[in-house]
């Protein structure tokens, strides 16, 4: 890497509190002082925090938390997924940016991740709240060789792979996936994914799974209209969450389970969807562009679509809607 980044690396592995001297760092990145100066001087640029003392070098100020290649790299696991990383202070969303990206022909498994996002969405334009620093705010490209009409089916892929990511890393939790794409605790929801696509006539292109996730916020972070439907990882745990981690924990669920999916299909995720859900078995209320339904929420298909039985006992196929459980 540059010598900014090898600069950060060896910031980021000193201890919170120990320093480097300018000489230590420059052997180390093998470039003269002057040069580990103004590397300095960028990264304060972009928005870390170092303190220096005369005698003792340089060290970085422990709230310099970012979701960025420096942090989530020491963690990550994978051979594709997360391999490039887009870090941005503010974007307006990350799928819009990735899908600039995916014209420029960027590789399969690229991450686009932001502090924070000025116009973060959710389906149906609907928009969604990106509290700065305190979430997982991040698009990533994935470029499967599948038929369009199967790129919906990746919001499920990327639900088993979010909730089994969260259960690794907190285990006390008990999260739930709310069909088709919601992860909840509680009743609440923290997470949202959101799978565009880009295609070329009858192959995709690229999907762009967008996966925002509550993480460090506390209540009173959340805006009002959200204070009874929203929760963040940290105030279910009681303690505030290396996001870098559960990035690179994501990446490694996702890879394995776009290998699965493009191997054998929908089959074998679907036990895994299942496991998780908080949908299945029980009596729902579905709102779809044309209709309401109700009924007992029985399975979902080798598609991911899900199976509604109504109280006649016909069972209708759910592509899209809103669920809430009655
Ligand atoms: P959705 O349409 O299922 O949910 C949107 C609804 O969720 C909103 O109408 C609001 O009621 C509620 N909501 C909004 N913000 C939050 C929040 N922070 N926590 C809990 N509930 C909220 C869900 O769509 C898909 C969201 C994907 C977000 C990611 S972030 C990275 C990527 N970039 C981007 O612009 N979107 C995706």
């Amino acid at each position: 890497g540059s010598t900014k980044e090898r600069v950060l690396q060896a910031l980021l592995q000193a201890k919170k509190d120990d320093y480097i001297s300018g000489a230590q760092l420059a052997t180390f990145c093998d470039v003269s002082r002057t040069s580990i100066w103004k590397a300095i001087q960028s990264l304060e640029q972009d928005g870390y925090t170092i303190v220096s003392a005369k005698t003792k070098g340089y060290r970085l100020d422990g709230d310099s938390d970012f979701v960025d290649a420096a942090h989530i790299e020491p963690y990550l696991q994978t051979k594709e997924i997360g391999r490039t990383i887009v870090y941005k202070k503010e974007v307006t969303s990350t799928q819009t940016v990735a899908s600039e990206l995916v014209k420029e022909n960027t590789p399969h498994g690229t991450i686009v991740i932001a502090e924070s996002q000025t116009a973060g969405r959710g389906r149906m334009e609907r928009p969604w709240e990106t509290t700065a620093a305190k979430g997982i705010w991040m698009t990533v490209v994935l470029r499967p060789d599948i038929p369009p009409h199967q790129a919906p089916q990746f919001t499920l892929v990327a639900a088993v792979a979010v909730i089994n990511a969260m259960k690794a890393l907190y285990p006390s939790l008990e999260p739930v996936i709310k069909w088709p794409n919601d992860i909840l605790i509680g009743g609440k929801k923290t997470t949202g994914i959101l799978t565009e696509m880009l295609a070329e006539s009858d192959r995709v292109n690229a999907l762009l799974v967008g996966i925002g996730i509550n993480m460090n916020q506390a209540m009173s972070d959340f805006p009002d209209e959200l204070q009874t439907i929203a929760t963040s990882l940290a105030v279910e745990l009681g303690h505030t969450v290396d996001r870098a981690e559960l990035v690179a924990m994501i990446c490694s669920y996702l890879e394995n389970y776009t290998q699965l999916y493009v191997k054998h299909g929908f089959s074998r995720l679907k036990t895994l969807w299942e496991e998780s859900s908080g949908t299945i078995g029980k009596r729902i209320r579905a709102t779809t562009l044309r209709e309401v339904l109700e009924g007992i929420a029985i399975g979902i298909t080798e598609d991911g679509v899900l199976q509604l039985q109504l109280d006649s006992g016909e069972v209708r196929g759910i592509y899209s809607a809103d669920i809430e459980l009655t």
